[in-house]
């Protein structure tokens, strides 16, 4: 794995304007493993006019070319997997099997989607006399977080290359080595100079500089709620668009009548995955009152199973490890019941936090309502449905969840009446072509398929 000294810009590795530098942590054993550029204002300009200066001719590019640069692209990707679980595991800390099962393989299958989908997609409708031709929006400005590295990146930009946009991509600040891994990879795909752009550096200095960007038309952003809710707020004011994919704090609901060992096992895992550093994860799980108890065995039992530094890996920096027992700690202060895990931390060195499940938790309580972003399970109890969905709903999110029934028919009632963007029935399973995203403070726009493609088009009506 090698750390580049410079941003990839106009097809160039060019060193930055400044002297600054961001030194990238394993979070496993604290070790430095890099230092990257700290981009500035100016390299994002220089970035900012790669990609524009790229845009005509890429938007003009015939779409079954885009597809089979981006198709090129899933071949590094497939070609480079190992290098890419081994860069994720570095600077993220997942444990190597999660790296290569997740964080190397989800971004090959997406690349490959819109690989297909650029060849397939109709960029031109007919509507009564009128011809609808759906065009590029220009330069993309996309800001990605650390907790999938490779996956956030080529969900934003694989569907951006496809639709004909250009793009400059400032990713998370703790994950800037598999970004210069995409970067090579793009380079190697045959992608022309300055459609693809990479400036690593700060959030509030070149994330900033890239949203406020008049140069930039469309900002793709996935992070914090307060991040976005600030990216929002800019582009709203200068007639931007933007995407935005925040928290989530999804409900697992578990109907009676469900197999309930295996709703409770899948659930825990789903949270203990990526060490619960998912933005969709189920953090909630319902349950009916006759079931409570053996749910929360089941549940402890299950967790167990996670042993930390093996199993679980560590969160990504000391401030999100600060941030999770803090939340474990106001989930005591609170009343919930702790019956696994808990606040101190595990093992001496890296940023660990043990998988903890807490039971009687009530829905107003902080662990209940805010996204923790750790490896923390919350077991409510309802009594009837009613109470179920009202619960499930009863948060400022709605990204995701999962309903677990007698049969799909009875889930998917439920999951019908949920305010959220996507659910699992009864386990369910990733497919790349459905759309995600958030209703309610969860976001705004799609990512994934021909959703997820369509962000990045505008419309232009041809009247006969
Ligand atoms: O996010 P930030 P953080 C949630 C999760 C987590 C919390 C904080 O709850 O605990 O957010 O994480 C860039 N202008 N999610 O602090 O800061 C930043 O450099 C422009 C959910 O890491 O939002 C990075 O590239 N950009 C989530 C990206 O925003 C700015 C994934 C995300 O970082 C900026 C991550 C600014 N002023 C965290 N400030 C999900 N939805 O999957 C920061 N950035």
């Amino acid at each position: 794995m090698k750390a580049h000294d410079a941003m990839y810009i106009g097809g160039q590795w060019r060193p930055a304007v400044g002297q600054d530098t961001i030194a990238v942590v394993n979070p496993a054993d604290e070790q430095v493993i890099g230092h990257v550029p700290a981009g500035t204002a100016e390299d994002v300009d220089a970035a900012v006019r790669a990609a524009r200066d790229a845009f005509p001719g890429w938007a003009a590019t015939a779409p079954a070319e885009r597809a089979a640069r981006i198709a090129a692209l899933r071949d590094v990707l497939v070609a480079r997997k190992d290098e890419i679980a081994e860069t994720v595991t570095a600077e993220l800390g997942a444990p190597l099997g999660f790296s290569q099962a997740v964080h190397a393989a989800v971004p090959i299958l997406v690349a490959g989607s819109y690989a297909e989908l650029a060849a397939t997609y109709s960029f031109e409708e007919k509507v009564g006399n009128s011809t609808v031709l759906l065009e590029p929006v220009g330069v993309v400005g996309a800001i990605t977080p650390w907790n999938y590295p490779l996956h956030q990146i080529v969900a934003k930009v694989a569907p951006a290359l496809a639709a004909g946009c250009t793009v400059v991509l400032k990713p998370a600040e703790d994950t800037p080595l598999t970004a210069q891994l995409f970067a090579e990879a793009v380079e190697e795909a045959g992608v022309p100079a300055g459609v693809f752009n990479l400036v690593t550096g700060l959030g509030p200095v070149a994330g900033q500089a890239l949203a406020e960007h008049e140069g930039v038309d469309l900002v793709s952003f996935t992070g914090s709620t307060a991040v976005g809710r600030r990216i929002g707020a800019t582009a709203g004011a200068a007639v931007k668009r933007v995407a935005l994919e925040l928290g989530g704090k999804s409900a697992n609901v578990i109907l009676p009548g469900a197999d309930l060992a295996k709703a409770v096992n899948v659930g825990v895992a789903n949270v203990m995955g990526n060490s619960g550093q998912t933005c969709s994860a189920w953090t909630r799980m319902l349950v009916h009152e006759d079931q409570y108890d053996e749910a929360v065995a089941t549940a402890v039992a299950a967790v167990a199973k996670y042993t930390v530094g093996d199993r679980v890996g560590p969160l990504v920096n000391a401030k999100q490890q600060a941030r999770v027992r803090g939340y474990i700690e106001k989930g005591v202060e609170e009343g919930a019941r702790l019956v696994a895990g808990g606040p101190d931390a595990p093992l001496g060195t890296g940023y660990y936090v043990a998988p903890t499940v807490f039971a009687d938790v009530t829905p107003e309580m902080a662990i209940a309502q805010e996204e923790i972003f750790g490896p923390v399970v919350s077991i409510l109890k309802y009594a009837d449905e009613d109470e179920a969905l009202r619960i499930a709903n009863g948060t400022v999110y709605g990204l995701a969840g999962a309903v677990w029934a007698a049969d799909d028919a009875q889930a998917v009632a439920f999951a019908r009446r949920m305010d959220t963007g996507q659910v699992d029935i009864n386990g369910g399973r990733f497919n790349p072509l459905a759309p995600f995203g958030g209703y309610k403070q969860s976001g705004v726009g799609r990512e994934l398929g021909s959703h997820g493609l369509s962000e990045y088009l505008q419309t232009k009506s041809l009247q006969f």
